[in-house]
């Protein structure tokens, strides 16, 4: 690409676009049809045609398409020939995923040589990553729920993010806190005979197929035990006490 204006102070002309550059003695005037002309690093380059100077050096130009969650930088015009750094920075919550376009990869920043007219995109992907251990991912954090992927409990209640969440209250506003919710809930006591100095183990099942141990080395002192379980979401539980 050329761009117009008016006349050069030093006319330079190259056949390979970068490597070897010649000086063409002017004087150069718009009248000499030297028609068009950018300036590059203090050096002229120059399409005249009725010079016979058809090589002329062309600028050339870095693009980049549109991409969703995050920018690059880097655009703009280059010297052909010359390198151009492209940077690509992702929106809070996502990640850089790679380069479309005239660039391929995953480097960042990249640096590419503009031999030709360039135009480049970025993909970028939510960071599923989970820095502060807490069970919500950077991007749910940032974009989701607006809380600090850098701290567990953001807004200081005493609450983590995660539990605040699955509670239904807001993990980002202290004033909305899980703090002393209760509930009452049915329980099922089991009482089993205990001989002093003896062990026991309590076992579960749901099958009477199946046992699961519920406490082991539980030591008697002559008296009864006593233990108490939950019957939420489960319809059939039973127990059974046995001597280790
Ligand atoms: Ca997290
Ligand atoms: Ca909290």
């Amino acid at each position: 690409m050329i761009t117009s204006g008016s006349a050069p102070a030093e006319v330079w002309m190259s056949s390979n676009q970068g490597d070897t550059w010649t000086k063409i003695d002017g004087p150069w005037a718009t009248s000499d049809n030297a028609s068009a002309f950018f300036a590059s690093n203090g050096t002229y380059v120059a399409l005249a045609t009725d010079k016979g100077i058809y090589s002329a050096l062309l600028r050339t130009v870095l693009s980049f398409a549109t991409s969703a969650n995050g920018t690059i930088a880097g655009a703009g015009d280059y010297a052909a020939g010359a390198s151009a750094t492209l940077t690509a920075t992702p929106s809070p919550g996502y990640v850089f995923t790679g380069w479309t376009g005239a660039a391929s990869g995953t480097q960042n920043p990249l640096s590419i040589v503009m031999d030709a007219d360039k135009s480049v995109g970025a993909t970028f992907a939510p960071d599923t990553s989970d820095s502060d251990g807490d069970g919500l991912s950077n991007y749910d954090e940032i974009v989701t729920y607006h809380t600090n992927p850098l701290q567990k409990d953001t807004d200081g209640d005493g609450f983590d993010d995660l539990f605040e969440i699955n509670t239904g209250f807001n993990p980002a506003l202290a004033s909305s806190s899980p703090d002393a919710a209760s509930s009452i809930r049915t329980a099922m006591e089991f009482r089993f005979n205990a001989g002093a100095g003896l062990s026991y183990r309590i076992e579960s099942s749901t099958d009477l197929q199946n046992w699961t141990t519920q406490e082991s080395a539980i030591v008697g002192s002559g008296g009864v035990v006593t233990r108490f379980y939950t019957t939420e979401n489960l319809p059939k539980r039973y127990f059974r006490v046995r001597r280790n």
